[in-house]
């Protein structure tokens, strides 16, 4: 078999042909779907060559052009038309097996409804086709199915028709008026609960809005509706855009590769990301669906009404969508906490990502499996890039910009250097070295070093800026990084607080008038994606956290002074010296759970001590034994240390009904438990006396990190009372994947019998398997290889069943670089077994060619 190829941005050619219109007619059937598609075809620019449309896995009926049988070949994926004609009528029929197809991209089935899902190249499962974004044509759909089991028969765009046939059989016909790419064209069919309300639009338009969802779950589905709302507002306000059809439809399944869709007019998302109500839903899962039901309405204006000419600029919409989500969640709810998740996710997993062998730039530059490329690099850090250029044009500036890029664009398929452009002509900010941002894969790193001339009274801080080598590029260019920075003086006063312009290798900043040594605080809100090196002091920090105008950067100094602590200790259990933490840094925690004026939100981030995961990613080499050690050291002093006071900060908090203070007691009640086993029966209590499901999960959670008798009790209990409901088990997977004890996997291993779980559903594949290896850090990098292997076994099983998930939980185990030999030997040869297996998918021998290179 030949080895699968990688595609190069460098060879972007425009389609040879249009496709204007296509109607679609589709037959509905479990094994024997029949689509009828019918294309007007157009020959593009003066050329001979013939029309090559994509498929895979579909049976090709027939093919016919303006109504005569057509010559044509199938070759591997792709039929070749041979045709003079410059435009014509094509019609193509093919046959679809969606009961079989467990890789739910193209169309499948959940629970018994027809759906479908097309991004990336899942509509070549649906029909031979032009299957690349910048054909954009305009869909007409008719969909006919047995009217019992499938009452709700929808598509995108507005229903022009519907009516009975014989044999119990029903139609429906959608029109979208807007040329759109296949990859936005939706389908479901099936039985649902359907929960409808409407939205007036700006411009005094009704919208009619419709969530549907599993029959039996309708007062769940209020939350998504209200988001949506919300979303419809917010969108008006902040970015004066409207909704353009006049239905909005969001339909819930349960089988699903990732969280949400955003077809035109008809999203198809993950029940995760819609169900919700206090006693099966925490608040984290309440802010998820507000920020996905928003993401995927932001959408409609950047990535449908303006899409990607091609993949390799996924992130001209994900990257400045999720920067808008991102908006929309500060504005509606606490910017710093926001700010901190956003912040998490890219020093966690994208830092991870960009020092492992799937390094790339924010648009990449060759691709073997556009599934691999929906990254946190091409998201979150795609939108820390749009952040930085608001950063740099301020508010107004970057909304005139992107006034300018619709109106340039509008309808159109379109690169991020067209978006760029608009940004820059809108403002007459220079973004020309900024644009290697694009291009440039690795995280840079920034050393800091300050100098303080007391007799004339001037402080220099000297930047320094070096992007490490990754795989697709040795040599790096400086990049323009905004550079966020205040002075503080002793007395906790700002004496300097702006946005340095950061260009060049090193760049002296020089600070007059500065009548004492101030106090840095670099790089404030995390001004760009970036390393910082400066060497803090102990004292520096507890200043930072007590003084800083940004709440960001209090916490950002409460996570140096924890991990420079545990770093510390590392290095001297390795010269076999006793551990030890500095008191300051006991009494800025202890400081923390006694204040007054912080945000209790904020609270439960600073005291949320860094995770495993977290620490490793700053630091080039990890000894993990180590580590764990260390770790587990310093959080015990720190929750020791304040035991009195977090018991305290517990019960003033245990009867307050608030998102915020929920947190913060329940992180409370994690540190209580690292101090004494005997804070059980506390938890054991709020387990039993919850009132939602914040409180139940949290119980468990911090119970979570030994098998106790007492945590396996409320496990029983817990899956006794939640056995039907998946999502929630779903939790009660996550808890059993991510149980701090060497019986972890054991326990793993029969789980895979549990009728709570199933290799077929993404959902549960992701809680067991995808939260052991990527949340359960000590046990999956065990020191006997168990964790690798049981990792790579669930691998080879989903390779065939569903290669999208099998390479998205392979993360973990190609991030192999930072460990000991022994764990790297052991991970590469679990890697050798995946790439030994027989019909190995793209998605897989993709990343671990890349990891094994
Ligand atoms: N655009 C989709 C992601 C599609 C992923 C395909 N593997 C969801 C989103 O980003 O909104
Ligand atoms: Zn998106």
């Amino acid at each position: 078999m030949s080895q699968p190829q990688a595609k190069f941005l460098r060879d972007y050619q425009k389609p040879k042909f249009k496709i204007s219109h296509i109607d679609l007619d589709f037959t509905l059937a479990q094994k024997q779907t029949q689509v009828v598609a019918t294309s007007k075809v157009f020959r593009q620019g003066h050329h001979q060559e013939p029309l090559v449309l994509v498929g895979d896995e579909l049976t090709l009926l027939s093919v016919m052009i303006n109504g005569n049988k057509a010559e044509y070949q199938l070759l591997a994926g792709e039929l070749v038309i041979d045709t003079a004609l410059d435009n014509f009528e094509l019609q193509i029929i093919t046959q679809l097996d969606p009961e079989a197809n467990s890789s739910l991209e193209g169309l499948y089935m959940s629970d018994g409804a027809y759906c479908t899902q097309c991004e990336a190249e899942g509509f070549r499962r649906i029909t031979y086709f032009l299957d690349r974004p910048d054909v954009l044509a305009i869909y007409t759909v008719r969909v006919e199915a047995d009217r019992q089991a499938f009452p709700y028969l929808l598509s995108n765009g507005n229903l022009i028709d519907s009516g009975e046939l014989q044999g119990g059989r029903h139609y429906a016909k959608w029109h979208d008026p807007f040329p759109k790419p296949a990859y936005l064209f939706a389908l479901v069919a099936g039985d649902f609960d359907l929960l409808e309300d409407k939205f007036t639009t700006c411009n005094q338009r009704e919208v009619k809005l419709q969530v549907f969802v599993d029959k039996g779950n309708l007062s769940k589905a209020h939350h998504a509706m209200a988001s949506l709302k919300k979303s419809m507002t917010w969108d008006e306000s902040r970015f004066n855009l409207e909704y353009d059809l006049d239905i909005y439809m969001i339909v819930a399944v349960d089988f699903f590769n990732m969280g949400a869709m955003e077809n035109k007019g008809l999203n198809v998302f993950n029940t995760k990301f819609v169900l919700a109500d206090k006693a099966s839903a925490t608040d984290d899962d309440y802010h998820g669906i507000e920020s996905v039901v928003g993401h995927e309405y932001f959408h409609n204006w950047t990535g449908n009404r303006v899409t990607c000419r091609d993949w390799f600029q996924l992130s001209l919409k994900e990257g400045l969508t999720v920067f808008r989500d991102q908006e929309f969640s500060s504005d509606l709810g606490s910017r710093a906490v926001n700010r901190i998740h956003a912040i998490k996710a890219i020093k966690n997993q994208q830092f991870a990502e960009d020092s492992g062998p799937m390094a790339h730039p924010i648009r990449p530059e060759s691709v073997i499996e556009m599934n691999n490329f929906y990254t946190v690099t091409v998201y979150n850090k795609g939108a820390e890039v749009i952040r930085m250029m608001h950063t740099l044009l301020g508010e107004a500036a970057f909304q005139q910009g992107m006034k300018l890029y619709f109106e340039r664009h509008d309808g159109q398929a379109v690169t991020c250097d067209d978006f760029v452009a608009a940004m820059q002509d809108a403002s007459e900010v220079d973004l020309t070295q900024f644009k290697r941002w694009y291009s440039q894969a690795g995280t840079p790193q920034v050393d800091v070093k300050e100098h303080y001339d007391e007799q004339a009274h001037v402080y220099q801080l000297t930047l320094s800026q070096m992007t490490p080598a990754t795989p697709d590029k040795a040599e790096k260019q400086p990049l323009h990084i905004p550079f966020d920075i205040e002075l503080l003086d002793v007395d906790g006063d700002t004496v300097f607080n702006r946005v340095l312009d950061f260009t060049e290798e090193t760049q002296v900043f020089t600070f007059d008038g500065i009548k004492q040594k101030p106090i840095p605080s670099l790089l404030q809100n995390f001004s760009a994606p970036v390393k910082l090196n400066f060497n803090y002091s102990v004292e520096q920090l507890v200043h930072i956290m007590r003084f800083a105008t940004s709440e960001v950067a209090k916490w950002e100094a409460s996570v140096s002074l924890f991990s420079q602590s545990v770093w510390q200790n590392v290095e001297r259990l390795q010269n076999n010296q006793s551990m030890y933490i500095d008191p300051r840094i006991l009494d800025a925690f202890k400081g923390v759970i006694l204040a007054q004026d912080l945000d209790k939100a904020l609270m439960a981030e600073i005291l949320t001590l860094a995770s495993a995961s977290s620490l490793i990613e700053q630091k080039d080499a990890v000894d993990l034994d180590s580590l764990a050690l260390a770790r587990e050291f310093v959080v015990f002093e720190v929750a020791s240390d304040c035991e009195d006071e977090l018991l305290a900060r517990f019960r003033e908090l245990e009867k307050v009904d608030d998102a915020a203070a929920r947190a913060l007691k329940n992180i409370c009640l994690s540190l209580l438990l690292k101090v004494e086993q005997s804070y059980a029966a506390l938890a054991k209590q709020q387990f039993q006396s919850a009132e939602n499901m914040t409180d139940s999960l949290a119980a468990l959670s911090a119970l979570n990190s030994e098998s106790s008798l007492i945590r396996d009790e409320l496990m029983s209990q817990f899956e006794r009372q939640w056995i039907d409901t998946p999502l929630v088990m779903d939790k009660w997977l996550v808890l059993h994947a991510t149980l701090a004890c060497s019986k972890c996997i054991n326990q793993l291993q029969s789980l895979f019998e549990h009728e709570a779980f199933s290799f077929n559903n993404p959902n549960r594949v992701r809680s067991l398997i995808g939260a052991f290896a990527a949340g359960n850090t000590f046990e999956f990098h065990r020191k006997d290889g168990v964790g690798y292997q049981f990792l790579a076994d669930a691998i080879i099983k989903l390779n065939s069943v569903n290669p999208q998930v099998a390479a998205r939980i392979i993360t973990p185990l190609i991030q192999f670089k930072k460990f000991d030999a022994t764990r790297q030997a052991m991970m590469k040869q679990q890697l050798q077994r995946i790439l030994a297996v027989e019909e190995l998918s793209k998605d897989l021998y993709e990343k671990v060619t890349k990891a094994l290179a």
